[in-house]
């Protein structure tokens, strides 16, 4: 049974993956372990793979859409049974960037991983990145920049969150195409991923790890 929701989603069979969540439901399995031991697992392979050039950008895109597709039977149940997600991350493209598909797969990935994600979209605004850590209290701040005009808007977040006094409550992760590690270091940033899988493995450490000032991906 969990098998086949993993073997769906490693698929990328939307209608597949929501049918035997749904089945799966029926039949009495748990919520938890469904999202564990067969979505979270199969998304992990699919970071693997992705990783070791077996898949591409596509077919990681598809699987994180199966992935959605079975949450959208799975989370009202998990919601009503209480299971807490890994970690809160909101997460923007930064002000003047349009870009959002690099972004979104880094959202479905962490989604992916049990993470909750609220996604401010595109051009987000350093005010808007501040009233949202205000309203969600997150664990995680996720900037996306792909215009090297940009990503020049990243340290304006951090200072916005330093003078709202928010700054030690999160940690800050960023990426994106002209974005580097030592950029991440430069403006004070926690850490920076690559891509999707690297989001999702740097941010599950430092959500591990809050207090403990560790760093990059
Ligand atoms: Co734009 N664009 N674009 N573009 N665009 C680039 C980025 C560019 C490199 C193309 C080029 O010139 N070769 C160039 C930037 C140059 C620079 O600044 N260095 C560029 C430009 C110049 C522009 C415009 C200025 C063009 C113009 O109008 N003159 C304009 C700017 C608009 C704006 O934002 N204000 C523009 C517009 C557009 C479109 C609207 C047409 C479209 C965007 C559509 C959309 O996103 N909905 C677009 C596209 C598609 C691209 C390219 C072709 C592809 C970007 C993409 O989606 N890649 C891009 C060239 C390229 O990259 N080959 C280009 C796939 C995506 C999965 O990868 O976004 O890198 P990526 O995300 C990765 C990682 O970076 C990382 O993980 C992701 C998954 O692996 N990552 C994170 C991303 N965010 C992360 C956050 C994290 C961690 C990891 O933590 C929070």
């Amino acid at each position: 049974m969990l098998n086949d929701i993993r073997e769906a989603v490693l698929r990328g069979d939307l209608d597949a993956a929501k049918e035997k969540t749904a089945r799966a439901l029926a039949d009495g399995a748990a919520p938890g372990e469904i999202l564990n031991d067969a979505l979270i697992s199969a998304m992990d392979v699919v970071g693997e793979e992705y990783e070791s050039g077996i898949r591409f950008i596509p077919e990681m895109l598809i699987s994180a859409e199966a992935m959605k597709s079975a949450m959208t039977v799975l989370r009202p149940v998990l919601a009503e049974a209480g299971i807490e997600p890994r970690g809160r991350i909101v997460l923007g493209t930064v002000e003047g960037d349009l870009h959002d598909i690099g972004k979104d797969l880094v959202g479905m990935m962490l989604e992916g991983a049990g993470f909750e994600v609220i996604d401010l979209g595109v051009e987000v605004e350093a005010q808007r990145f501040v009233d949202a850590v205000r309203e969600h209290r997150p664990n995680l701040v996720g900037m996306s920049a792909l215009l090297t005009t940009t990503m020049v808007y990243m340290p304006e977040v951090i200072d916005a969150l330093k003078e709202a006094g928010l700054r030690d409550s999160i940690r800050v992760i960023i990426g994106g195409a002209p974005v580097t590690a030592e950029y991440a270091d430069e403006i004070g940033a926690d850490g920076y991923a690559e891509d999707a899988a690297g989001a999702v493995r740097l941010a599950t450490r430092l959500v591990g790890a809050r207090g403990s000032g560790e760093g990059e991906e």
